[in-house]
């Protein structure tokens, strides 16, 4: 096997693989925050974990460094800071930490102008109880859906995900256009990555369809995709089409989440 190839083309290079670097607006938001920092994310272009940690640095207005990581092979400075290996890493000073859902939390609890939790604690509760919806309903069968092989199986994973993202929407703010209302939120960038891999992978790969026209989960996902901190850590469709190939097809050796979703157990 030529050594250029990653280990889950399996010896095939006509086999699509992740993309190693960002495209299109993420790629300037990497060039623009390429300069040292003591906030460093070390992160994959295409994975949608980094991607919510990214959102918030970038609708925060931090100061950060990007450092993207090919987390397949694994650097040393990535497993220093997260021995699982897994991405996205955060390094502050000299001490670091992972879970993109704890990420997000560590990024409000440093303050800043913009809070993506609000101060009332029962909003809050509301918004951390909705967060577990997507991390235990939502995002667990965006990836059984997506590496099902079988007619039968994707329809019945896309009526699942269909069911889990009505419930959620049930519990957003009736005009929104966001979970909350008018402004972007924890919720909403805890999903965001996904609503934008609904179109740019679950679209071409298994017919997903477009949000029903005039409904709220259309209003949502047009307000999504249309946030600038969103747009600006989002590469071009390409990017994404050729990462998830791997998915899509559920091939060996393609990640932690591949043989989690295959082995029944949570995702890593
Ligand atoms: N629970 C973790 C999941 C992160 C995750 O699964 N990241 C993937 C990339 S999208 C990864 O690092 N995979 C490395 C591997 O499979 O070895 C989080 O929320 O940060």
């Amino acid at each position: 096997m030529s050594s250029s190839l990653d280990p889950n083309q399996g010896g095939d290079e006509k086999k699509k693989t992740y993309h190693k670097q960002a495209t299109g607006l993420a790629r300037k938001t990497v060039q623009a925050h390429s300069t040292e920092s003591s906030l460093k994310l070390y992160g994959s272009c295409f994975c949608p974990f980094v991607h919510r940690v990214w959102i918030s640095l970038e609708h925060k207005q931090l100061q950060y460094e990007y450092v993207e990581v090919d987390v397949y092979r694994k650097p040393k400075l990535l497993l220093d800071i997260n021995p699982r290996g897994l991405v996205p890493a955060l390094r502050h000073g000299d001490w670091g930490c992972y879970e993109s859902t704890v990420l997000m939390e560590y990024l409000e609890d440093l303050g800043g102008d913009v809070a993506l939790l609000p101060k009332d604690p029962k909003v809050r509760a509301h918004s951390r109880l909705w967060s577990d919806h997507i991390n235990r309903h939502i995002i667990p069968v965006f990836y059984r859906y997506l590496q099902a092989q079988e007619a039968k199986d994707q329809a019945s994973f896309a009526k699942e995900l269909t069911e889990q993202i009505a419930t959620l929407v049930t519990a957003a703010d009736e005009t929104g256009p966001f979970f909350l209302g008018e402004d972007m939120t924890f919720v909403d960038v805890q999903i965001a990555p996904w609503v934008i891999r609904l179109e740019k992978v679950l679209k071409p790969y298994r017919g997903w369809p477009e949000p029903d026209p005039g409904s709220r989960w259309e209003k949502w996902v047009r307000a999504i995709e249309g946030n600038e901190a969103v747009k600006n850590t989002t590469s071009d469709d390409q990017l994404y089409f050729d990462s998830y190939e791997r998915y899509a097809e559920n091939r060996p050796n393609t990640s932690q989440v591949r043989e989690a979703i295959n082995s029944g157990r949570g995702l890593p």
